[in-house]
């Protein structure tokens, strides 16, 4: 018999709804949902491989325990015992400072990766603490925290109706869109140009976004803060910088002109290899243009200047009177965010709140560096990490130095990673809990709504039965009741009702909350029956800026109103948040916080330096996702392939054959050749997530296309001082032809 079931896709930022077809209990087929409000059916080469990446007969289906040195399957009691055992010996000797956690990307895309790992953290008490945000976007939450007083305001391109689209470091056609959730950004691009608009793409290679392009600036790679400054420094010069409706929300203008008074074009042009006429054009446009949004991802943030280069992008919005208007960039409003409160001056942002032990490295966010994390486990002292839980992460692939990485996990006294795969991450525990795949998991995109271009709310509950094993949100609860000392068989729902409890005693108390003053009983009373996590959602969703406010509004949103509209409810376009969202002291947007003016004098160092070898990028495939998705047939092979990708002109200049062997600071490698014309001289491109060549994977496919782990080239010591986010694009290498 077969059947369909709707559930938006958890593959990429652009959480497209898919409809499934299910026979024999399982997934057969994906395609898009047409009805869904915000996807209207689109669908890309990875959401329909749906069935296949659900049914690969690689994920693992039950745990994995080590015994005498080998990982061998058990049962979940056997499972979770043994982390009692191992995490509790480590905890009861060193405390749980000694216990570190790396979160990986795909908890994004979870439900249970939203709700519970700052639990479990706090339950840890421990500092300790890495993410894939600094292998990412950790210099946009800073330069966001410095300028709104908020390191999660995001600011996100209105691409459905803007006239004018900067895009910096991004190359949305292949990656579909990031921190701009957005299904379908292509359709949109070409919407932007059919109704007359312009599109300019910066980035060293011409992308296949570059290709949709009105122009295409071919920076040099690392050089996008020492640009937008020339664009700052044209906008005063030229008394084209007009704040329009901000004018009176903005602080720091004078300071902002002062510090790009000597970044003029003509100064910066030989450094960013961009010609200075160029460089005015673009800046006479985006004043000129009706509205405009700058767009910065990736090639903005893994760089040198990432924290920098994400403030002048917002920097410029606001030069141009762009900020939080209609066709600018706006700060969406999604459905579990906490309902706005009168506007106020906030504590503001601040980070190095403490430090790393073995570097010093600032915390930021609560968080260290990823590429420290080798170091703190191979370092003895006080302090040292003893024991490490991983959850949907593979940092041996995905940080600087995994060979480092790889020899330090080996090392641990104790490991737990909570992943669908045997990888070279995880190879190395001591335990794997393995989720159920996403046809058993339910969605919510706690995250990404409040990065959408359109507000809009979707839940998929999970589509099928979970069959005897706990889904992610119970192995989490079970991971955090073992550190809270409640042993292996604890009841996992106290950890949702000891939140739901936590969070409505604080709602309650506060004067501006929709709840403010009731009872909390009464509230946890109203909550639906069910699963710790949708009691958690619904509660979020009745507080939120749409909610029901438990009755008070009784039109408002409920977990009950959104499952009774499975293709999802359009909350309308983005809407102006100014000054609402503003958590600064001075109760402005900061247009010159200090932080960052005195970085300014590092890229001012920065500006005489030349690259007199190779320099090295990243690039992402369309049917690839960082290093998991190697190991679908579907999905590997053709164009999705392993290569260093350079100009032809550069590898004739070098002899170059079929192979190159290309050397960085942290290592050499031997890739095959790729000639592009697409690429910038004098720069070459390699992707990242490959390298699965190591023993003891549980990835077939992929060890048979192993491709060369990129991050070995690079040993992780670049960082961006103010996020601690590697240097991941900018990479000197030298290159020569192999044998
Ligand atoms: N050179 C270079 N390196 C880069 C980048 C680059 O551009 N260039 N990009 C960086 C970026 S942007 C990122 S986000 C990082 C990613 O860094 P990581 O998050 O460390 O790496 P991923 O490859 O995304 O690994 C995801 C892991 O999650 C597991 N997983 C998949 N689904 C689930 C699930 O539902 N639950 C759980 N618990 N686990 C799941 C997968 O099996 C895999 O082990 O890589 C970074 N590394
Ligand atoms: N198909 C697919 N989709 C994905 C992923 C994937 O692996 N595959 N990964 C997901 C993740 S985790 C993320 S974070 C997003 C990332 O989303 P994007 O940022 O859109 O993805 P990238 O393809 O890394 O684009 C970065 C661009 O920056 C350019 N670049 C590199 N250095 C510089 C520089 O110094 N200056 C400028 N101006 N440009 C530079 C690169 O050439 C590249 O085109 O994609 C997500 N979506
Ligand atoms: S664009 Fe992203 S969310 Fe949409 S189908 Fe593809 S992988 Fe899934
Ligand atoms: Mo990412």
């Amino acid at each position: 018999m077969t059947d369909t079931v709707l559930r938006i896709c958890p593959l990429c930022e652009a959480t497209c709804g898919l409809t499934l077809t299910i026979a024999d209990g399982r997934v057969t087929g994906a395609r898009g949902d047409k009805d869904d409000v915000f996807s209207a059916g689109f669908i890309c080469p990875k959401g329909a491989s749906f069935a296949e990446l659900d049914n690969d007969p690689d994920r693992l289906p039950g745990p994995l325990v080590r015994r005498d040195g080998r990982l061998v399957p058990a049962s979940w009691a056997e499972a979770f015992a043994a982390v009692a055992a191992g995490l509790g010996a480590v905890l009861g000797e060193h405390g749980g400072g000694a216990v570190g956690v790396y979160l990986g990307n795909p908890n994004a895309h979870t439900v249970a990766g939203a709700l519970y790992p700052p639990v479990l953290i706090r339950a840890l008490g421990t500092r300790q603490v890495f993410s894939a945000s600094t292998l990412d976007q950790m210099p946009k939450h800073v330069a966001l925290g410095l300028m709104f007083g908020s390191p999660v305001a995001f600011t996100v391109p209105d691409l459905d109706r803007t006239d004018y689209l900067v895009i910096i470091g991004a190359n949305p056609v292949v990656s579909n869109g990031s921190l701009a959730t957005a299904p379908d950004f292509v359709g949109r691009l070409k919407a932007l140009r059919r109704r007359g608009g312009r599109l300019v793409v910066i980035d060293p290679a011409r992308t296949r976004t570059a290709e949709l392009a009105d122009r295409h600036l071919a920076v040099r790679p690392g050089t996008d803060a020492a640009l937008l400054l020339a664009v700052v420094n044209v906008l005063f010069d030229e008394r084209l910088a007009d704040l329009g409706a901000l004018a009176d929300h903005v602080h720091g203008v004078d300071e902002m002109q002062r510090v790009a008074a000597d970044f003029t074009p003509e100064r910066v042009a030989g450094y960013c290899g961009v010609d200075a006429g160029e460089i005015r054009t673009l800046a006479r446009e985006l004043a000129a243009a009706p509205t405009a949004a700058v767009y910065g991802r990736i090639g903005t943030c893994t760089v040198e200047f990432g924290t920098l280069t994400s403030w002048l992008v917002d920097a410029v919005n606001v030069l141009t009177g762009n900020l939080d208007r209609p066709g600018g960039v706006m700060f969406p409003l999604g459905p579990t965010a906490p309902a706005p409160r009168p506007p106020r001056p906030g504590r503001g942002f601040t980070t190095g709140r403490w430090r790393s032990r073995v570097s010093g490295y600032p915390e930021v966010l609560s968080e260290f560096p990823a590429t420290a994390l080798a170091e703190e486990i191979d370092t003895p002292g006080d302090g040292q990490i003893k024991a490490l839980i991983t959850i949907a992460g593979n940092p041996v692939l995905s940080a600087p130095d995994g060979d480092r990485l790889d020899r330090a996990l080996a090392g641990l006294g104790f490991m737990v990673s909570v992943d669908p795969y045997l990888n070279e991450t995880t190879r190395h525990a001591d335990v794997i809990l393995p989720p159920p795949p996403p046809s058993r998991s339910p969605h919510f995109d706690f995250a990404l709504n409040n990065l959408a271009v359109r507000n809009n709310v979707r839940y998929s509950p999970a589509p099928l039965p979970l069959s005897g094993r706990p889904d992610e949100a119970e192995i989490l609860s079970r991971l955090i009741l073992i550190v809270f000392g409640a042993g292996p068989d604890g009841d996992p729902a106290l950890v949702d009702e000891q939140v739901i409890a936590t969070t409505l005693a604080k709602e309650t108390a506060d004067p501006d909350s929709p709840v403010a003053g009731r009872p909390v009983e009464e509230l946890v009373g109203m909550l639906p029956p069910g699963p710790g996590y949708e009691r958690r959602l619904d509660m979020m969703l009745r507080l939120g800026p749409y909610g029901d406010a438990f009755g008070a509004k009784p039109d408002g949103l409920t977990l009950q109103r959104v499952k009774a509209a499975p293709h999802g409810i359009d909350l309308g376009p983005l809407r102006p948040r100014l000054p609402e969202l503003l958590r600064t002291p001075s109760g402005r947007i900061e247009l010159a916080p200090q932080p960052l003016l005195a970085d300014v004098d590092r890229l001012r160092a920065d500006l005489d330096r030349r690259d007199h070898g190779f320099v090295l990028i990243g690039r992402r495939h369309l049917r690839s996702n960082n290093s998991w998705m190697h190991n679908l047939p579907a999905l590997v092979g053709g164009s999705n392939r392993c290569t260093l990708r350079i100009h032809p002109d550069d590898a004739a200049e070098l002899g170059l054959t079929d192979t190159a062997v290309v050397k960085g600071p942290g290592g050499e490698l031997s890739a095959p050749v790729e000639r592009s014309d697409e690429m910038r001289r004098g720069v070459v491109s390699l992707p990242h997530g490959w390298g699965h060549d190591r023993d003891g994977t549980g990835q077939r496919v992929a060890a048979d296309h192993p491709g060369v782990n990129v991050n070995q080239l690079n040993d992780g010591s670049r960082l961006d001082p103010l996020s601690g986010t590697a240097v991941l694009n900018g990479i000197p290498v030298d290159i020569a032809p192999a044998g």
